[in-house]
């Protein structure tokens, strides 16, 4: 199985529509995963789509289109296990859509201008997937609080390790940089 993610931006370029159509044909094991949070850098999706549901374009390739809650886990665990299990039967690709929201900048320091206030409280009220996932794992006995709290205390103690070591490792060589960009660089 291959799974490809990208934002709702890249829906829009000729490299989505080449391959989605290719892995068509070719009845490819690929799941595309849009992560739609409603902007690509400041345009909204709204304005840059003529369908309202951006999985619908899926049919235009003769594959599956499914729109999802992507702030909750359970329903894109479920959706995209449907899809895996039909890839690997041999029936070919399909296109994911997490509808989401972006709660952060662009990048540092973006000033956000193209969301309003009301927009981004309004957002904020929803699913949070972090929050709502270990609401539902605590309340079905999946897991204890302590037990996620370990896992949260190990994860950050894995970043710095990860930083660290980074950090006392020599510059990369420019040269290197396409590296993991071509499959046979
Ligand atoms: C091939 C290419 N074209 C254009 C850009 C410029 N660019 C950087 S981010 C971006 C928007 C991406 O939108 P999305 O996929 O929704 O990601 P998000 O902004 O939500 O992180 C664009 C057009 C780029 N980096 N690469
Ligand atoms: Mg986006």
């Amino acid at each position: 199985m291959a799974v490809s993610f990208f934002g709702d931006g890249a829906v829009n370029q000729g490299a989505f529509h080449e391959s989605a159509n290719l892995a068509s044909i070719w009845k490819l094991p690929v799941i595309y995963v849009c992560e739609n949070n409603q902007y690509a850098e400041s345009l909204p999706v709204k304005n840059a789509f003529a369908v309202e549901d951006i999985s619908r374009r899926a049919e235009g390739y003769g594959m599956p289109g499914v729109r999802v809650n992507g702030r909750d886990v359970r329903a894109v665990h479920e959706a995209a296990g449907t899809l895996i299990a039909r890839a690997r039967r041999g029936e070919g690709p399909a296109f994911l859509v997490a509808d989401t929201y972006r709660h952060e900048g662009h990048y540092y320091g973006d000033p956000r201008k193209y969301q309003t206030k009301d927009e981004i409280e309004g957002w904020k009220t929803r699913f949070d997937p972090l929050v709502d996932t270990r609401a539902w794992m605590t309340e079905t006995k999946l897991a204890t609080v302590a037990e996620l709290d370990a896992v949260d205390a190990e994860v950050i103690e894995e970043a710095k390790r990860a930083v660290a070591w980074a950090e006392a490792g020599p510059p990369a060589s420019p040269i290197s940089l396409p590296g993991d960009v071509y499959a046979s660089y």
